[in-house]
């Protein structure tokens, strides 16, 4: 498509060549005759001048839609469920019809899109500022989906779903309707709106809301010069404050008082397993 663009381009201006020889410019005449034909001959000129202009914008078009889109890919996990696909798995999404990536979809409970899971210890999620970002562990099992594809998928506001088990395999959960995650340049600040929050314990991730993202390296915590980080939750990113809540589900993988995975609630609360999932926000902006 776009050689013929270009193509057609050049063939316009060898036909200008042609009405006018080596200048775009012809020359005149006083003679009647000619005066006519050099009439007819700027109004050529000018006509395939505005199709060469058009031709361009069509050439700038197409590259940039060829190169920032991609077609036929389903934006999240509710999306392939919708069109009749229930098996749990990994699938190829899209939320905004960029570079598309993989995730695994809980199809059990309606089209979940997870970004986070804890199943046995075998990834390792003390790990620096850059993977944190990009993303690490693998989509089947153990992971941290990464927070340009979390952000991708929550920009517009998205529900979020903490699926939790305890040591003794008792089950809890905690559910949030509007959730979302800034870009980069916010170092990916989180907002939360704890509004018709339901889960199994009380409400602690509004704690969390409009902090920044905060691993061992980088420290965006409420906490002054301690790293929260570091210091209470083994290493484990998250959007610390001062400093956690419903927050260290990133740390170290068994049972600890601090630095195992747990939340807080008037104490550290050790949790086995934790699996975090999005989904968009019901109803239409
Ligand atoms: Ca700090």
């Amino acid at each position: 498509m776009k050689s013929n663009l270009k193509g057609a381009i050049l063939l316009i201006f060898i036909e200008i060549h042609a009405v006018c020889g080596n200048s775009f410019v012809c020359s005149s005449s006083s003679d009647n005759w000619f005066a006519i034909s050099e009439s007819k001959t700027n109004e050529r000129i000018k006509a395939l001048e505005e199709q060469v202009q058009q031709l361009q914008k069509l050439l700038q078009t197409d590259g940039s839609t060829r190169h920032t889109t991609i077609d036929g890919v389903p934006s999240d996990c509710e999306e392939i469920f919708s069109s009749g696909i229930k098996s749990d798995g990994v699938y190829a999404i899209s939320p905004d019809g960029r570079c598309p990536f993989f995730v695994y979809c809980d199809m059990q409970n309606g089209g979940w899109t997870i970004i986070q899971r804890r199943l046995d210890g075998s990834v390792n999620f003390y790990r620096p500022w850059d993977d944190y970002v990009s993303g690490f562990g693998t989509v089947e099992w153990e992971h941290w989906l990464g927070l340009e594809k979390i952000h991708r998928l929550t920009r517009d506001g998205a529900q979020i779903y903490f699926d939790l088990e305890n040591w003794d395999g008792s089950k809890q959960d905690a559910h949030y309707k509007v959730f979302t995650v800034h870009g980069a340049s916010a170092d990916y600040r989180m907002n939360v709106n704890a509004h018709g929050y339901q889960g199994s314990f009380k409400e602690l991730l509004s704690f969390h809301d409009n902090m920044k993202f905060s691993t061992y390296d980088r420290d965006n915590d409420n906490h002054g010069t301690t790293n929260c980080c570091e210091k209470y939750a083994a290493g484990g990113g998250w959007w610390y404050n001062n400093c956690y809540r419903l927050g260290i589900v990133n740390g170290v993988f068994g049972k600890k008082e601090q630095g195992g995975i747990g939340y807080w609630d008037t104490k550290h609360e050790p949790l086995k397993n934790v699996t975090i999932k999005v989904k968009k926000m019901n109803g239409v902006c």
